[in-house]
């Protein structure tokens, strides 16, 4: 035992011969009933003994430094195996328990909270455990979700940002994410194409969020009254979206007019139809929300189309390009958001296509000023107007939440990593595995295509088709059991935890998967075997007659 790196009060009650005499709890973890030494995995062993050391003897207790650094060190350990595993395929991706099983407590696995404080051993232990039992969302065969990967390089800027741990409402507290971020959104608006004199934004958390800024934004323009006098004071105003996606507010939903789609697109003419009745009816249409990159098909709407209708009705136009945007990145993709410098507002989730790690979701708006004036309330605690800086640097005044968590390094950093060629090759990698599964689905009978056209986004959306009903005729017999092959297979699918896909139904279709592809480190081998596995996995079950 390396005395010297312990705190006084410990190497009191340590003995030779590496061990330490102290009464440590010890419900640990079962899976690492430990030897001697102590050890977390076969990949990753605790050097020191931590058994009798606290958090009280970490910084900032005096001479805490040491025994700090140890525990870092430890701690790094169980976050680089973790990070290791996550990109072998012979790792599981889940290892997946039930709530119950997780609450009673896995393994010595706790998560009740004691009254004692607990040892660091512990505690390493259990920050093993954390990760051992949640989802490896890096996984190059995690296909569940449109923000996937680990990238190295934005996870060191998350490491950073939480040592840094500082908040974003004021440059005084920030002065380098600041600017960073005024650095992050110019660049994110010029890709998006908006002139050197305009543009704004900020980086909040996640995509309906950032749609929410936006529908305030636009109330804000045409009835500034909305600050001073609330809602009351305006007529009954009407926003535009499609079927297939949410703008999500209580309050918005009573006047929110959902467009039928076609493919999980936008009709122009249903929109300008539906503008017309609005204001037959008497209300005020201010706003329409169009998608670049719908959550399930990857759809994007006739941006152009529906610019121009919103310039001939004088409306708003928002883009949500949360999930769509990072096509932007790429000459070869970008044109199917044709159209999109033409909005007043897009969203944009670097989080999602571009592999930050999460969250990482930005509002870009395009008249400058308009945040500020829209949300800006004064706190005179933060915002005082007298301070040595320039204090349009204090971004905190232009959002609803005040403070924010810093989420731009990590962005900032792998753009640094990468260039914007790098975030180019990795969307149009994504694109490509998504173009290999939709010829793979093409060939096989066993698997039917929601619909026959190449995916535009890298969404592809299939049913697998069990042996019982390939020569079923289509009609609502088929369909009811069409749709509990889906979740089946996915139930055994995490059971097993080799891959993970999502399904749904959506509009008149029954439950199918939806596979996307964000993760840079999913290879064409992969898409091979997330087929052969729900074949495998579906081939035998067993569907209700
Ligand atoms: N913003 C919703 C994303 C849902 C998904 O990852 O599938």
């Amino acid at each position: 035992m390396d005395y010297l790196h312990l705190p006084e009060s410990i190497i009191e009650h340590a003995k030779p011969g590496g061990q330490v005499l102290a009464e440590s709890k010890q419900h640990r973890s079962s899976s690492d009933i430990n030897p001697p030494q102590t050890a977390i995995d076969n990949t990753c062993s605790i050097t020191k003994d931590f058994s009798c050391i606290y958090s009280k003897d970490l910084l900032p207790a005096l001479s805490g430094e040491d025994t700090t650094k140890s525990f870092f060190q430890e701690l790094v350990n169980i976050l680089l195996s973790y990070v290791c595993k996550s990109f072998r395929r012979s790792s599981k991706v889940l290892d997946f328990h039930h709530p119950h099983q997780l609450r009673e407590g896995l393994e010595g696995f706790s998560l009740e909270l004691p009254d004692q404080p607990e040892n660091l051993e512990q505690l390493l232990v259990d920050c093993r455990d954390t990760l051992k039992y949640g989802v490896k969302t890096g996984h190059p065969r995690f296909f569940n979700q449109l923000s996937s990967g680990l990238d190295v390089i934005g996870l060191a800027g998350e490491w950073l940002t939480s040592t840094a741990n500082t908040n974003m409402f004021t440059y005084e507290v920030s002065p380098v994410f600041i600017l960073m971020e005024e650095i992050l959104l110019k660049k994110m608006q010029e890709i998006v194409g908006w002139s050197e004199e305009e543009g704004d934004g900020v980086f909040c958390p996640g995509g309906t969020m950032s749609n929410l800024y936006s529908v305030l934004l636009a109330r804000y323009h045409f009835f500034p009254e909305v600050k001073t006098k609330g809602m009351t004071a305006l007529p009954r105003l009407i926003l535009f979206t499609s079927a297939h996606v949410r703008i999500t507010s209580i309050h918005v939903r009573s006047c929110l007019f959902i467009l039928s789609i076609n493919m999980g697109k936008m009709i122009p003419a249903e929109l300008e139809s539906s503008i017309i009745t609005a204001k037959d009816q008497g209300c005020v249409p201010f706003y329409v929300n169009a998608t670049a990159g719908t959550t399930v098909y990857g759809a994007f709407d006739p941006l152009n189309a529906i610019a121009d209708i919103c310039e001939s009705h004088g409306l708003w136009l928002h883009v949500d390009a949360a999930w769509g945007g990072g096509l932007l990145m790429s000459n070869l993709h970008r044109v199917k958001l044709q159209g999109i410098e033409r909005a007043w507002s897009v969203t944009w989730n670097p989080h999602k296509m571009m592999g930050a790690p999460l969250q990482c979701s930005a509002i870009l708006v395009k008249k400058r000023g308009l945040l500020k004036d829209c949300n800006q309330m004064c706190a005179e605690y933060l915002f005082q107007t007298d301070k040595h800086y320039d204090t349009s640097y204090d971004t905190g005044d232009k959002t609803i939440q005040c403070g924010r968590h810093v989420d731009v390094f990590k962005l900032w950093l792998m753009w640094k990593a990468k260039g914007s060629e790098g975030f180019e090759s990795q969307v149009n990698k994504c694109l490509e595995n998504a173009e290999h599964l939709f010829d793979k689905l093409k060939q096989r009978p066993d698997f039917e295509l929601v619909f026959k056209s190449k995916p535009e986004h890298s969404n592809v959306c299939f049913w697998y088709i069990p042996p019982g009903l390939r020569n079923m005729s289509p009609g609502p017999e088929r369909n009811r059991r069409l749709h509990e092959v889906a979740p089946k297979i996915k139930a055994k699918m995490m059971e097993q935890g080799m891959a993970m896909i999502g399904y749904q139904p959506l509009g008149d279709k029954v439950n199918f998967f939806r596979c996307v592809f964000s993760n840079p480190a999913t290879q064409t081998e992969d898409v091979d075997y997330l087929l052969e596995e729900i074949a495998s996995l579906g081939h035998d079950i067993c569907i209700r007659d």
